[in-house]
This record gives C-alpha cells, structure tokens and sequence, in this order.
C-alpha cells in the first residue's frame, strides 16, 4: 500500500509514521524544505512523546521518506492547517491547495482523506475540485457509480498523546458515499485499535467542531465561575472540588484562557457557519479570551505594586508539558507583562531553548527553575507543567503569587501587609 499525507505538522507526521509502521510506503509531503530534510534524516521537527524513536526507525527501515513534490499513491490523507482569517472565518486555503495537488496524480481505485478540521461542507468542496481538475475520473455521489472515494475523518489526538490517541481513540469517518467511508474505513483498519464508525462527510465534519466547542463552553463555564469566586473572595478551586463531588456536576478547570490552534480556534467555524443560533458559542469564545485580559490586569497591578522586584512568569505553552507555544495565553500574559515591565521580568519555561522572537524587544530573559527560586519574590503561575506543580511549598512559602491554575493550592495565604497582592485565581 502506498500512503502519501500531505502536511507533515503535529497531526501529519506522527500519522504518517504510525502508518509507516504498518509496514505501508509513506510518503510524507511538505511545503517547507526544512521539514522534509529534518524528516529526511530520521529526525523530527515537533516535540512529541516517543516520536522520534519512532521516525527515526521507519525512516531508516525506508517505510517513510518526505518530499515537497507528491507522487501517486492509493491513499491520500490531508492533514494541513485550517487557520482562521481576521474576520473569524475559516480559510480553507491550503486544504484546497492540498486537494489540487492530489488531483495531478489521482487515478481510479484511490481513496482521499480529509483530516484537518474543516467547515461543514469542505469535504465536499475538495470532491467538486477533484471532479473538476479530472473530469476524466467519476466522482463519488456525482456520478452514479465512482473511480475514487473521498471521506472526512477528523483527527482527536490530544497533544503529549499523540501517539496512544492515534491507535486508541475512536475514529468518525463520514463519507461522501456509503461506499467511500467504507474505503476509509479499511484504511483505518490498519492501525486504529478504537471503533471506526462511519457516517456522512457533513456529519462528520460537524462532529469535530461541536467536540472542542463543547469543551471551549465548559472551560469558559470555569472561568466564568474562577471570576465570581474572586468577586466572593472565595477560593475557585475548592469549589469546583466541591460542586464535582455531586454525581452528575463535573466541572473543568479554570486558567489564563484557553489556548492551542483547535480549541481556542474551531468554535468560531459553527459562530460563522450560523451566527445568528450561536449565542452560547461565542460567549464562551469571549469569556475564554477575556480571561486573558483578566490575568493580564491582575498581574499587573501586582507587579506595580512591587516596582523593580524580579518577577517569574512560569511557563508560555499553551498547557502543560508540552513545548507547543501556538495560541498560548501563558505567551500573551508574559508576553504583555514583558512589555509593560521591561526590566521585572523573567521568563521560566522548560520547553523553551530560547525566548520566542516577540520578546526581543522587551527585556525578558529565560532562566531556569532553581535561578527563579533563588532570584524571583513574585511567580505567576501561567502553565501547570509538572515540574512547577513538584516545587515544594517550603522552596515557595515567602514568595508572592498570582497561581492562575490552581497548582500551589497549599500556598499561604499573603499577609495583609500593604505591598503584597492578593492570591487570585
Ligand atoms: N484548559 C483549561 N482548563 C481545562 C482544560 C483545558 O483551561 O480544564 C485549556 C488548556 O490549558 C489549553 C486549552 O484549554 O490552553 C486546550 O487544551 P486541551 O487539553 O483541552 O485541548 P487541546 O487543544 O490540546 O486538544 C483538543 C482536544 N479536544 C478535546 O478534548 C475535545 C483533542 O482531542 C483534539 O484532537 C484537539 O483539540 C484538536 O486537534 O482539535
């Protein structure tokens, strides 16, 4: 079996290789150079659990090399970028883009999957593109009967666990047809251990936007609440403990915002899709983002209140353990922080070899854990990676903090000498 995916990002390339490792001829497609030689040389360009080891060893069994120019294959997956313009509005450029180029090499038999999350309705403008570029080939649900099939099948992976999820999870594969999801199907066989269940292309396009819209409305749900509990001058966490001890409660928790490229991107796809039966969805959007803001202001008039005391933003990844900066509101925070406060302060971020381009014009500097214990009387805390949570509240306990995740929940409570800020969530 010849496998080309196009995209070789956080979902492409540890699908690519999962796939590869099924003993199928992967052809990885790329657009940047950088990408396909460091794939090319059996290494990776993402951080992701176990990944490497993985590329490293069907690349050199030569079951995946990558390339920028696609060649024919019998199964094509897309798993490129569906960011979203100025206006909100998904722009699916580059996967018509994608979808133009599988077109110069499709032949009959062959099977086109659609994996990035997409508008409703995408998939069926990729299977339009396909039978207008090859006329020649009938295509599915046009034509009676058809040379090719083309599906949509939504990725689910959880960043950190890219690698178990891709097996694991439950996979929905909506066809064109009946008959295409079928193909798919068999295709997903290979290597997904969870239940394929398959379904209309338009469903299961929706089905994806409407799974991290949901979670995008409970997060926000949490937020909400972590700003009234600061109004009550209550503790947020104990009571999202509390409420979830109740059988049927079970409530998320609360942070700077909402970050990554789908959670904090694709509720926005069903607001445009039908803005007018969308109330819900975009308030959620709005409270998530106006978190954001929230933090910013409370850390600020913190820091104020401190002129010149060294100051430790803790983390810039949009969640923990991971070095996925993408989106990020720890990034935002600091990042606004680092501006207003050139000289106060410090970046700690684990998964950061150097600060990201955005600081250079600010005075922020990377340290490390033990320099921030050492040097900073202020932590705020904007990412909950483990080896934040793992600081012992003896190393901490005369620090000031502003913990946006409820990690330091046995952090005293400040005097209520005039200078040290309040613990807010
Ligand atoms: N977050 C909170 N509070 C919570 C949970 C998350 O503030 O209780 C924040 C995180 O810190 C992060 C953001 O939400 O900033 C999103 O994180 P996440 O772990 O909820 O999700 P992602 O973006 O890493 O991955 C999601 C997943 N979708 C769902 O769980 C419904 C994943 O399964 C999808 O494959 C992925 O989006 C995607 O690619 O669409």
């Amino acid at each position: 079996l010849k496998v080309a995916v196009l995209g070789l990002g956080y979902i492409g390339l540890p699908t690519a290789a999962v796939i590869a490792r099924t003993g199928a001829s992967v052809l990885g497609i790329d657009v940047h150079q950088n990408v396909v030689d460091t794939v090319n040389s059996g290494k990776v360009h993402i951080e992701e659990v176990d990944l490497d080891g993985l590329v490293s060893g069907v690349v050199q069994r030569g079951y995946l090399r990558a390339s920028n120019v696609l060649e024919p294959a019998d199964v094509f997956v897309i798993a490129v970028p569906t960011p979203f313009a100025e206006d909100r509005r998904p722009d699916t450029g580059f996967v018509l883009e994608a979808a133009r180029a599988v077109a110069s090499v499709l032949k009959a038999g062959d099977t086109v999957i659609l994996e990035s999350t997409s508008p409703v309705g995408t998939t069926e403008h990729v299977r339009d593109l396909l039978a207008e570029l090859r006329p020649e080939l009938r295509a599915p649900g046009i034509s009676e009967s058809s040379d090719y099939a083309v599906a949509y099948c939504p990725e689910r992976v959880l960043p950190g666990r890219i690698l178990v999820e891709l097996i694991d999870n439950d996979r929905v594969i909506g066809g064109i047809t009946p008959r295409c999801a079928r193909k798919a199907l068999t295709f997903y066989r290979r290597f997904v251990r969870g239940a394929c269940i398959t379904t209309s292309a338009r469903a299961a396009e929706m089905t994806k936007l409407t799974e991290n819209a949901f979670r995008d409305v409970n997060i926000a749900f949490a937020n909400e609440l972590s700003l009234v509990a600061d109004t009550m001058g209550v503790d947020v966490w104990e009571v999202i403990r509390l409420a979830n001890r109740h059988p049927r409660v079970n409530i998320l928790q609360p942070g700077p915002g909402v970050g990554g490229h789908c959670i904090a991107v694709d509720p926005w796809f069903l607001v445009a899709a039908d803005p007018k039966n969308t109330p819900l969805i975009r308030t959620a959007r709005e409270v998530n983002d106006g978190k954001t803001d929230h933090v910013i202001a409370a850390a600020a008039a913190m820091i104020a209140t401190n002129p010149g005391v060294p100051v430790a933003c803790m983390g810039l990844a949009f969640k923990a353990n991971i070095d996925d900066f993408r989106e990020s509101p720890a990034l935002k925070v600091a990042l606004a922080l680092a501006r207003q406060f050139p000289d106060q302060i410090k970046i700690v971020e684990p998964y950061a070899r150097s600060l990201p381009n955005a600081f250079a014009a600010t005075g922020a500097r990377l340290i490390d854990v033990d320099a921030a214990i050492e040097t900073c009387p202020i932590m705020i805390v904007l990412v909950d990676h483990d080896v934040f949570r793992s600081i012992p509240l003896e190393e901490r306990a005369d620090k000031r903090v502003l913990d946006t995740r409820g990690i330091w929940l046995d952090q005293p409570p400040l005097r209520s000498d005039a200078r040290l800020g309040r613990r807010t969530s």
